[in-house]
């Protein structure tokens, strides 16, 4: 167990939903800290940097679509075991199939849409929050 740091997104859907603060309350009751917050339209291009690894798959494009189509709250938290920690917040990546308890599975709707709107990202590994850091905050 270790203190890291995790990147989050509060995605367009969230955002537009007016859940930033319910999420970051989750994250603040958890016992987590923000050490970095801002309200940003993300461009393709961090979207691509973002999204690197999904470039290719047919929900790829549909992604940058829904994530480029409005202001997202991009959050860098601190915490013991964080990253892990957010992940379990968040729940599964359908909200459909999310725990009740996470973000998804208590806010989260699927349509089945092209795109999964499930509220929040969250980094996946200690070199996923140190990359995706680095591209919404480059002076942190
Ligand atoms: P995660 O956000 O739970 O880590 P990833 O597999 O990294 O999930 O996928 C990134 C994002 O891409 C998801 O949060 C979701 O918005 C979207 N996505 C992933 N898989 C699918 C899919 O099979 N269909 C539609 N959208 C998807």
């Amino acid at each position: 167990m270790s203190t890291e740091r995790s990147l989050v997104l509060v995605k367009p859907d969230g955002f537009q939903r007016g859940l930033t603060g319910e999420v970051l309350r989750r994250i603040e009751a958890k016992g987590y800290t923000l050490a970095a917050l801002a309200v940003v339209t993300p461009t393709r291009e961090q979207l691509a940097a973002h999204y690197a690894e999904h470039e290719g798959k047919p929900f790829y494009e549909p992604l940058v679509d829904f994530m480029s189509s409005g202001p997202v709250a991009a959050v860098v938290i601190e915490g013991q075991d964080c990253i892990r920690g957010f992940r379990s917040l968040a729940g599964a990546t359908n909200p459909t199939e999310a725990a009740p308890g996470s973000i998804r599975g208590d806010l989260g709707r699927d349509w089945g849409q092209a795109v999964q709107q499930n509220i929040v990202h969250g980094s996946d590994s200690p070199e996923s929050a140190v990359r995706e850091i680095g591209i919404w905050f480059p002076d942190l």
